[in-house]
């Protein structure tokens, strides 16, 4: 039933502060598609995108950053730089007339990937509230 799906799904995506998947992306030992990449951040194309232009916005370096309610002061610039550079990659994508920035903190949030990142959505007529 509902109830236990959502029990082992919030089960399955618990922040064990274990490595992340993203790793393996940084490091380009998985492909993805990357459309920004500077010294301190990577930006690739969604695997399963609920937009036409669906980007993941990582910092490279995770430092303990596995969720944003785990953040503290010493992350307040790479915060800032992530924040800032949704702007420069939604102008790259051509959605900058309107676009959404997306961060799912924890389990209730569906957030999958224990390493933050931002979503950036955009190329259709967005609903709000989101599911
Ligand atoms: P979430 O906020 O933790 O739920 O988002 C994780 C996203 O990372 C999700 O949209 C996945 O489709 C996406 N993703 C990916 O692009 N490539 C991967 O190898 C994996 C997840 I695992």
């Amino acid at each position: 039933n509902n109830e236990e799906e959502n029990a082992l799904s919030v089960a399955a995506s618990v922040d064990t502060g274990a490595p992340t998947i993203f790793d393996k992306i940084i490091k380009k030992e998985i492909p993805s598609t990357v459309v920004y990449e500077d010294d301190k951040v990577l930006a690739f194309r969604d695997i399963s995108p609920q937009a036409p232009v669906h980007i993941v916005l990582i910092p490279k370096i995770r430092d303990g950053l596995t969720q944003l309610s785990k953040a503290d002061e010493r992350h307040k610039d790479i915060l800032g730089h992530l924040m800032y550079t949704t702007g420069v990659i939604a102008k790259q994508e051509g959605i900058e007339e309107g676009y959404r920035v997306v961060i799912n903190n924890g389990p209730t949030a569906c957030q999958s990937v224990y390493h933050l990142h931002l979503h950036i959505l955009g190329g259709r007529q967005l609903k709000w509230p989101p599911g």
